[in-house]
């Protein structure tokens, strides 16, 4: 199957997995129900459930079983979305080319839309599902819980929002970043290598695979920042500089940026050779995440 064939077929399972883990609209309170739905379905790259499926297909880790931790990853991701555009953080009005939750809905509304995305989250890791040993289920919860919290994305963003008007040095800038996007993206990768027979040196490989690739990550949205217009990246472009935000493409400029991008793709793609043939979708995806235009 080509690359874009199977990037379709794994959106398309997380989507319908996503709308089955996702309460019903009708069920009460509808309007919650209603607003979490409107964060989270029809929209977005879904990168991470990508590379968890592609990290869980090295180690022979079937779809279906790596359908719960794509969710639960990708339910994470769009909580920190939702509350990252609220008025107290980036006060952004456009999300994934439509409005963000909080002026479709309300402030409120929104608050408790990326609280119970959190813990739906956790709740669909930790459903019983054959193949996974519980001891195996306990580790995946405990990583994605550390990713996520305050040693991870959301010390991230704490540090991002001390960051604003601020010099930074790229080292700071990596620190905050490894944090705020990159541990998630780490945690994608890793939680679908548990899926699999993964050793602790794959593991550890992979971690360092995911480090890098959450770096490129951000560089290339720091690119795509300035350089995309808001109509194609379906949220408003030159946010960064508009509210005096750190950036690589602001500290190094937008040619050193996108040397340092292509660095780290370089990096990426050795961390994975020893996996041989069995990493090409991770390859694919690194490559992906660079060339993407939104
Ligand atoms: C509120 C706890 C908390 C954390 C927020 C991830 C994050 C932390 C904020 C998002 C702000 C931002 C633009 C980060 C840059 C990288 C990033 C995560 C971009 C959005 O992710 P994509 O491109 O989005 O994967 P889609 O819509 O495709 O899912």
């Amino acid at each position: 199957m080509n690359f874009p064939s199977w990037m379709s077929d794994i959106q398309q399972r997380t989507e319908a997995a996503l709308e089955a883990a996702l309460p019903p609209s009708e069920l009460a309170p509808a309007r919650l129900h209603e607003a979490m739905r409107y964060a989270v379905l029809g929209g977005g790259k879904r990168v991470r459930p990508l590379l968890c499926h592609a990290a869980g297909s090295i180690f022979g880790a079937d779809s279906p079983l790596l359908d719960a931790p794509a969710v639960a990853v990708e339910l994470i991701h769009a909580y920190s979305l939702v509350h990252d555009d609220l008025p107290c953080m980036d006060n952004d009005v456009l999300r994934r080319g439509k409005p963000t939750c909080h002026v479709e809905f309300d402030e409120a509304t929104a608050l408790l839309v990326g609280d119970a995305l959190q813990t739906q989250a956790f709740q669909t890791l930790s459903n019983r599902f054959a193949g996974i040993s519980a001891a195996r289920q306990l580790d995946m919860l405990h990583l994605l819980a550390t990713a996520s919290g305050s040693r991870g994305m959301a010390g991230g963003q704490a540090i991002d929002l001390a960051a604003v008007g601020q010099q930074l040095t790229i080292s700071e800038l990596e620190y905050m970043h490894i944090h705020k996007t990159g541990a998630l993206i780490r945690a994608a990768v890793l939680l679908g290598a548990h899926c699999g027979e993964a050793t602790p040196d794959a593991l550890e490989r992979l971690g360092r695979f995911a480090n890098r690739i959450g770096l490129l990550f951000q560089v290339v949205d720091d690119i795509l920042d300035t350089e995309a217009s808001t109509a194609t990246l379906g949220k408003t472009a030159g946010k960064d500089a508009a509210q005096n935000k750190p950036t690589y493409v602001n500290i190094l400029g937008a040619s050193e940026a996108k040397s340092m991008a292509g660095k780290l793709r370089r990096d990426a793609h050795e961390a994975l050779a020893p996996f041989g043939t069995s990493a090409l979708r991770l390859h694919e995806l690194t490559d992906f995440i660079v060339e993407r235009t939104f």
